[in-house]
């Protein structure tokens, strides 16, 4: 058997329920991000960039995109013949099977996945969120501390604090406190979701709670540790954390790309992002097009106007359309004269010509209020949206409940819609 130091687990099946249609078709780490990318690729690059070559990828919720994606590793350098990436869905064993009814639950359901590497030390990490962070670094920490469990933390505003975990430290960063959303947080101090356990101390407290329903890291296991007296530390991070858990941190987090100074930079040549891309041609600018503080992915034609966008890879833009602050995600086709703002539109849709989509307030959404509340318009993937149609802001859309009987239509392209959510 082959020893690994540490093995990390990377938590990739929670539904992402904030971000609407966003996530009805797929998981939240598999959502596009910056273009080019998923979610899920910034979490498994820094694996590779901090020497960690044998990653389990726990899913659960709508799995298909993400394993098609992840698919034996490559683009990561991930596909080993010991260790690599592994996804992990829920499986059957002697006892019958379950769900992963929390995030440490499908942790505990994948002991033996673990225990296969013998190793010294386990990483867990969230499929959610948008940071660089070099583990072997925290690893050093754990190691220095002596520490049974080390967790990764930054100041937020005290406001915000509430939506996270919450710790109080000492002087040498040992936590004396922790809290899992307390309605009035101590600190402003938040945990990142991201922990390295001692193994023995990781499998003992799960083998023990195992009964626990719904065993979360959060709520159960680190409030556990630390009240059995171990060793419990806090690693202050300071750079760019973004957790993309709701549309308008999702969207903030890919306008941020393209600010002139972008806060998390895409461009750093010692700390890459890898994704996988397919074999496509570069992208296509036309004389009558305007393109300003955007990013344009590889095989997209633009013929109209973007303006502080984030445009996808096999993204057509017909001439005289506008697209403002708006993401559009890769294989979509945004018709002639319409104009998008504020908008995200997902994977493969359809925006006919001479639409006015995220200017004013034309529609109410059918949606939850509550998650469609950021002024902006949503639109799912695979919708298709027929010519000179508006829609205002705080909206959702998702091809086929909206717009069933479109179909049989020629596309500006010279595509052909033959049903609802499929092109040819
Ligand atoms: P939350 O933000 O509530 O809190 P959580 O819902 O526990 O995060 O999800 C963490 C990760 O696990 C996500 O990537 C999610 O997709 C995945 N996940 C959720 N349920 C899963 C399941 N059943 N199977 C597999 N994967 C699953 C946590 C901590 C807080 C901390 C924040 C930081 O509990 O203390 O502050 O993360 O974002
Ligand atoms: P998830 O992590 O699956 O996105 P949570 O468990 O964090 O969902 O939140 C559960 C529900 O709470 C969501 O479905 C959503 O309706 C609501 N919710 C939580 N925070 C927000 C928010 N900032 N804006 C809108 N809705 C929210």
């Amino acid at each position: 058997m082959i020893k690994k130091e540490m093995v990390a687990m990377l938590l990739a099946g929670g539904q992402g329920s904030r971000l609407g249609v966003l996530t009805q078709k797929v998981a939240k780490p598999a959502v596009s991000f910056g273009g080019k990318y998923r979610i899920i690729d910034f979490p498994l690059s820094n694996c590779v960039n901090s020497g960690i070559s044998t990653v389990g990828v726990l899913t659960q919720y709508q799995p298909l995109r993400l394993n098609s994606h992840i698919g034996i590793g490559i683009p990561w350098d991930l596909d080993k013949n010991v260790g690599g990436v592994t996804i992990l869905p829920p499986y059957e064993n002697s006892k019958g099977s379950d769900w992963y009814t929390g995030t440490a639950n499908a942790v505990f359901q994948n002991l033996e996945y673990m225990e296969s590497y013998n190793p010294d030390y386990v990483l867990i990490l969230s499929g959610d969120h948008i940071y660089k962070m070099d583990y072997e670094t925290m690893l050093g920490y754990h190691k220095a501390n002596n520490a049974d469990v080390t967790i990764a933390v930054m100041p937020v505003s005290l406001e915000e604090a509430g939506r996270f975990g919450v710790v109080v430290t000492d002087e040498k960063n040992q936590v004396i406190e922790f809290e899992e959303k307390p309605p009035q947080p101590k600190s402003n101090l938040v945990s990142m979701g991201i922990y390295i356990f001692s193994w023995n101390v990781l499998k003992e407290t799960l083998v023990k709670l195992q009964d626990e329903p719904g065993c979360d890291f959060g709520k159960h296991i680190i409030p556990y540790i630390h009240e059995n007296g171990n060793r419990v530390f806090a690693y202050e991070y300071n750079g760019y954390w973004k957790d993309v858990g709701t549309l308008q941190s999702y969207w903030e987090a890919n306008m941020e790309l393209i600010d002139i100074v972008p806060e998390f930079n895409l461009y750093e040549e010692y700390w890459k992002i890898f994704t996988k891309t397919d074999i496509i041609p570069p992208h296509y600018i036309a004389s009558n097009a305007h393109i300003e503080r955007s990013i344009i992915s590889e095989g997209s034609e633009i013929y109209g106007e973007v303006i502080g966008s984030i445009i996808g890879a096999g993204v057509l833009i017909e001439e005289g359309a506008v697209i403002r602050d708006s993401i559009v995600m890769r294989d979509s086709h945004i018709g002639k004269n319409t104009r998008l703002y504020n908008t995200i539109v997902a994977e493969s849709s359809v925006i006919g010509s001479g639409c006015e989509i995220g200017i004013g307030d034309y529609a109410e959404s059918e949606y939850d209020k509550k998650v469609y509340n950021s002024e902006l318009v949503t639109i799912g993937e695979v919708s298709v949206i027929p010519d000179n149609i508006r829609i205002g802001k705080n909206t959702a859309i998702m091809g086929e409940t909206v717009y069933e009987d479109y179909k049989d239509n020629f596309l500006p392209s010279g595509g052909y819609i033959v049903k609802t959510g499929g092109i040819v």
